[in-house]
C-alpha cells in the first residue's frame, strides 16, 4: 500500500471519491461484486479535482482504439483492471484513478491514481461509449456502473431473453419497478466481455435504456448520481430475486400484477411506459 501524501488525501476526501469508495464495499456485501467482478465510471465536475492533480501528471497516456468525441477533456474516476471492489476502501490509490480524455478524443490520459502499473477496468470501452450514448440523451448523466448482480445473472438462465418480456416480467415483480425504469431492460445477447465490440453493442442499446442485461454475465446501469445507478440496480435486482423466489416455490405463480394495473400505475406516478412492452 502506498503512502497517502497530502494532494492524495485532499483528493480522497473530495464526495464523488468518499461516496464511491463507500458504495463499492456495499455492493461487494450484497455479493454482487466477487474478486474483480463489477466496474464503474464517474464523470468528475473538473473544479473539485484539478487544483489537486500533481504537475507532474499526465502519468501515462493510453491509446484508445475508438473516439470518444463527446468525452473529450472530461475527467472520469474509474475503477481498476483486475482489482477487488471489497479492497477499494483499504487501498484506494491502486483501485481507483482518474482518466482525462485528450482534447482529440484519442487518448485517455492517467492523471491520478492506479498505483502500481495499474489500469483502468477491462470493460473501458463499454464505459467509455456508454457515457456518449447516455449524454447525448441526457445532459446531467455522469455514472456507468457495472456489477454481477446474482439474480439478474440467474433470470437471464429461467427467463426468455427478450426485452419485452423480460422487463415486463420485472415490472411485475415489485410495484415500484415500472416507476423507477418505465422504459424496460435492454438486453446483448451472450458476448465476450472486455472487447471493444461489446462496448459497442452496449452504448447503442443505452440510447433507449438506462439498464442493459449481459445475459449469463452481469448488468450496466447509468444514471446522474452513482445513487441513481445504484438505485436503478438495486431495483432491477430485487424485482429479480422476486422472479426467481416465486419461480421455484411449488406454489408457481397464483396472481399477478396485470397490465392495466401497469398502466394505471404509470399514470398515477407521472412515467411513460415504454409502450412496446405492454400488451
Ligand atoms: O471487472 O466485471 O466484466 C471485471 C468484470 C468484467
Ligand atoms: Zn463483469
Amino acid at each position: 500500500m502506498k503512502m497517502i501524501n497530502k494532494k492524495d488525501e485532499i483528493l480522497l476526501n473530495v464526495p464523488e471519491i468518499q461516496e464511491l469508495m463507500k458504495l463499492t464495499q456495499d455492493m461487494w456485501k450484497m455479493g454482487w461484486d466477487e474478486r474483480n467482478g463489477g466496474n464503474i465510471s464517474y464523470l468528475l465536475k473538473e473544479e473539485n479535482i484539478i487544483p489537486y492533480l500533481s504537475e507532474a501528471y499526465p502519468k501515462r497516456q493510453m491509446v484508445l482504439d475508438f473516439k470518444v468525441e463527446l468525452l473529450k477533456n472530461q475527467y472520469l474516476l474509474v475503477t481498476a483492471s483486475g482489482e477487488y471492489f471489497r479492497n477499494i476502501i483499504m487501498d484506494p490509490l491502486a483501485t481507483l484513478g482518474i482518466i482525462r480524455i485528450s482534447e482529440d478524443g484519442n487518448f485517455a490520459e492517467i492523471v491520478w491514481g492506479f498505483e502500481g502499473e495499474g489500469k483502468p477496468t477491462s470493460e473501458l470501452s463499454s464505459h467509455l461509449m456508454s457515457h456518449e450514448a447516455r449524454l447525448a440523451e441526457d445532459p446531467e448523466h455522469r455514472v456507468i456502473m457495472h456489477t454481477h448482480a446474482t439474480n439478474l445473472i440467474a433470470m437471464t438462465f429461467t427467463h426468455v431473453l427478450s426485452e419485452k418480456e423480460m422487463s415486463s416480467t420485472l415490472w411485475k415483480m415489485c410495484t415500484e419497478c415500472i416507476v423507477v425504469f418505465p422504459e424496460g431492460v435492454g438486453i446483448l445477447p451472450w458476448m465476450i466481455p472486455g472487447t471493444d465490440e461489446i462496448g459497442i453493442e452496449t452504448a447503442s442499446k443505452m440510447k433507449d435504456f438506462r439498464l442493459v442485461v449481459w445475459p449469463h454475465h452481469g448488468i450496466f446501469g447509468s444514471g446522474a448520481t452513482l445513487n441513481e445507478a445504484f438505485g436503478l440496480i438495486e431495483t432491477a435486482e430485487k424485482a429479480a430475486e422476486i422472479y426467481m423466489l416465486v419461480k421455484s416455490h411449488p406454489a408457481g405463480i397464483m396472481q399477478e400484477i396485470t397490465d392495466q394495473q401497469l398502466i394505471d400505475l404509470a399514470k398515477a406516478f407521472n412515467v411513460k411506459p415504454n409502450p412496446l412492452f405492454l400488451s
